[in-house]
């Protein structure tokens, strides 16, 4: 019997013993947190709510001194242990608990297991792109619910883009004064405070998630134009972004004008203006005292207007500002090709899973200077990628139209020659917003597909478990449809998984 688990633990044996049967009065003692965590999944699932109470048979516990983020359970029919080795791998513990929930003609059980479990990777994101499309923070929350329910623990919040600047700071209050009520297509924008970014912060951090803040220069930026334009240049309207207006519609990007299309790479700040540092010092500050996470992005995807020379002039001023912060700086691949980063830059990889020279080379700089990359091949884990030609939404540049099984079949280790396991921080699967503008685009473009990049960011290496097969894959998520659906998450219904209906 292949259990339902998505992301498969390290370790796991199915005995076939009788399960642990859920009654009405079945009490959790132990930690309050992961035992309010456990109450809210039971409830959502089998209806059950149960007493919390000092003693009992379901035993959640921290138990330090093993890996971080790990746990075991350990499941007979007269109770389950629980133990985490910090409160994370505790929470881990009890999504995986909520997985196991079955229903038969006796009722909601467990099935027996001894289970132990470890993340392959220290880095497993998730990121929303709320430049293109604003999102409030109650779907930022759901969105950091579901991530985390797949144990992910980073969200990269890209805030900041041509079409819109979405965070209020005092330092610089034009850029939300003046850019940030559009998105694309021109419906109305919005922007978070900074008591809206903190408590998305706080929220994140109860379900053991790290904010990762992008603010994504030197290109990227016509936002910042429309605010402060002596810090901008005018928009470069080469071939490519006509070519991209024309087949996406909307009018061309005019300096001074908001920008509601879909073409990128025509902005970009002044390199050679001592002004520009003064706003990055000023951004980069406030954002830094904001955010508790250790990481601050700052882009450098797709700057074309701005020469190879001038871009590395500019990465290395704006690595350097953020690792004097005191934070570790993250940016795209592209900026690895410039000499002079800050050395503990970390790289975000988004070339394909066959990548061309330029983006391996641009990825293996960073290992190179003894820091990491983190991994998001586009034709694999972008869920802004559409599954098939007929999906409604989404886009197809990634070499077409992204499958589940294509999400599903890639490995970290071996995708870009010369970068191993010990070179990888993570994998993060990024969520871009062009033609995605309410909560339920966003579930139908993610589920299933970040279930794909979690566990190839959590379980062992395919040579490593037998389970990890399309064919246990495809099977394991069909068998999540209720608790899905139960938990309000609106998934692609792919033709590819057999799913269950109860
Ligand atoms: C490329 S990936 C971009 C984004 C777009 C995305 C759409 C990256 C670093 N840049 O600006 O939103 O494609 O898929």
């Amino acid at each position: 019997m292949t259990l339902a688990l998505v992301p498969y633990p390290a370790s796991l044996l199915v005995s076939d013993t009788p399960p642990f049967r859920l009654t009405p009065d079945v009490a959790i003692s132990g930690d309050p947190a992961a035992s309010a965590e456990l109450s809210r999944l039971l409830l959502v699932r089998t209806g059950l709510s149960p007493a919390l109470a000092e003693t009992g048979p379901v035993e959640l516990r921290i138990v330090t001194g093993g890996v971080s983020e790990s746990y075991t359970l350990s499941v007979t029919s007269t109770g389950i242990r629980l133990s985490g080795s910090d409160a994370a791998g505790l929470f881990y513990g009890v999504q995986t608990l909520g997985q196991l929930l079955r229903r038969d003609d006796l009722g909601w059980s467990v099935p027996a297991v001894e289970i132990e479990d470890a993340p392959r990777f220290a880095y497993r994101g998730a990121m929303l792109d709320v430049a293109r499309h604003f999102f409030p923070v109650s779907v930022v929350k759901g969105f950091i619910d579901r991530a985390a329910a797949l144990k992910l623990n980073h969200l990269h919040l890209h805030l900041t883009d041509d079409q819109g600047w979405r965070l209020h700071l005092d330092a610089r209050p034009r850029l939300t004064e003046m850019a940030s009520d559009t998105v694309v297509g021109g419906g109305p924008g919005g922007f978070y405070t900074k008591a809206d970014y903190r408590d998305l912060v706080a929220y994140a951090a109860s379900r053991h998630v790290t904010v990762v803040p992008e603010i994504d220069v030197p290109g990227h930026t016509h936002a910042v134009a429309l605010a402060y334009p002596e810090i901008a240049e005018a928009p470069v309207l080469s071939d490519h972004v006509l070519e991209v207006v024309e087949s996406y519609g909307g009018a061309a990007p005019a300096a001074g004008e908001p920008y509601s299309g879909m073409a990128v790479g025509f902005s970009s700040l002044k390199i050679h203006d001592e002004a520009t540092y003064d706003f990055l010092a000023d951004v980069f500050g406030e954002l830094a005292a904001l955010t508790p996470g250790p990481y601050l992005h700052v882009g450098g995807d797709e700057a074309l207007g701005t020469a190879p020379d001038d871009f590395a002039e500019f990465m290395a001023r704006a690595t350097a500002l953020v690792a004097d912060l005191g934070k570790i700086p993250l940016t795209w691949h592209e900026a690895g090709a410039a000499p002079g980063l800050d050395p503990a830059t970390v790289g975000q990889y988004w070339g394909l899973t066959h990548p061309t020279d330029s983006s391996a080379d641009a990825a293996r700089s960073f290992a190179r200077n003894g820091s990491s990359v983190i991994l998001s091949p586009a034709d694999a884990v972008y869920l802004d990628m559409k599954y098939d030609t007929d999906t409604p939404l989404g886009l197809t540049w990634a070499n077409g139209p992204t499958s589940v099984e294509r999400s599903y079949s890639w490995e970290p280790a071996t995708l870009i020659a010369g970068i191993g396991d010990h070179d990888i921080l993570g994998v993060e699967a990024p969520l871009w917003t062009e033609t995605t503008s309410t909560a339920a685009d966003l579930d139908i473009m993610a589920f299933p597909r970040i279930t794909s990049a979690a566990e190839i960011a959590w379980s062992p290496a395919p040579g490593a478990s037998t389970e990890r097969t399309w064919t246990s894959f495809r099977q394991r998520i069909g068998a999540l449809a209720p608790l899905w659906t139960l938990s309000g998450i609106g998934f692609f219904r792919s033709p590819e998984i057999d799913w269950i209906t109860e």
